[in-house]
C-alpha cells in the first residue's frame, strides 16, 4: 500500500501543458504561484515571472495525491531539486509542437536522472493534435537508445481522462502489489 499522502511532480518545457494538466485533474482550485526573480540577472534585464503549480487529487480510498508543476524556465532549475523532495514520481510532459521534442526528452531525463533512478517516471506527449511528427515510435526508439522503457502516452492536458491515464500508470508502477 502507498502512504495516504503522496506527491507527484509535473515537469517539461514552457508551454507544454503542465498548468493545464494540473487544472484538469485537480479536485481543488489550483494554485499558481507567481514569484518574481530577484537575482542580479533579473534586475539587470527585465523582470521575470515564474509559475509553480499546485493541485490535489483525492483517490477513492482516502489517498491524496499532491500535484506540483515545476517552473519551466531553465534558469529556475535550482527549484527542481527542492520541488522533487519527497516526491514519489515524475510526470514528464513533452511538446510535439516544439523544435526538437526528442532532445527535450533527453534533457529532462538527464536533469532528473537521480530522482528517476530510485523513483519512477511516465511520459506524456502533448500537442500531437497540432503536429503529429515525430511519432511515438521515435520517442520509443530514443528511449531504448537511452536504455529506458517508461510508460509513454499521447496526451491532451485539457482532457482530464488523458491526465488520469498518466497518473494511473505512475501509481500502478509504484504500488508493489501491481508490480510485475
Ligand atoms: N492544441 C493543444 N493545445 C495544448 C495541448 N497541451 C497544452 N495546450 C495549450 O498550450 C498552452 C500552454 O499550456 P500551459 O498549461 O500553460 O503550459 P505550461 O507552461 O507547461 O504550464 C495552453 O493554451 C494549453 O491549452 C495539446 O495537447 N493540444
Ligand atoms: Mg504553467
Amino acid at each position: 500500500m502507498l502512504a495516504a499522502e503522496q506527491k507527484i511532480i509535473f515537469t517539461g518545457p514552457v508551454g507544454v501543458g503542465k498548468t493545464t494538466a494540473i487544472n484538469s485533474i485537480s479536485d481543488i482550485p489550483t494554485v499558481g504561484t507567481e514569484a518574481r526573480a530577484t537575482d542580479e540577472t533579473a534586475m539587470l534585464k527585465h523582470k521575470t515571472t515564474v509559475a509553480m503549480d499546485y493541485g490535489m487529487l483525492s483517490l477513492g480510498d482516502g489517498q491524496k495525491v499532491h500535484l506540483y508543476g515545476t517552473p519551466g524556465q531553465d534558469r529556475f532549475d535550482f527549484m527542481w531539486e527542492i520541488l522533487t523532495q519527497k516526491g514519489i514520481g515524475l510526470v514528464l510532459l513533452l511538446d510535439n509542437r516544439r523544435e526538437d521534442p526528442l532532445e527535450d526528452m533527453r534533457f529532462y531525463l538527464e536533469s532528473f536522472r537521480e530522482f528517476i533512478s530510485d523513483r519512477t517516471v511516465v511520459i506524456g506527449v502533448t500537442g500531437m493534435d497540432i503536429k503529429n511528427r515525430p511519432g511515438l515510435h521515435s520517442y520509443h526508439n530514443r528511449l531504448a537508445a537511452m536504455g529506458m522503457k517508461p510508460p509513454l502516452f499521447e496526451v491532451d492536458p485539457r482532457q482530464r481522462a488523458d491526465v488520469k491515464v498518466l497518473l494511473l500508470a505512475l501509481l500502478a508502477m509504484l504500488d508493489p502489489g501491481l508490480r510485475r
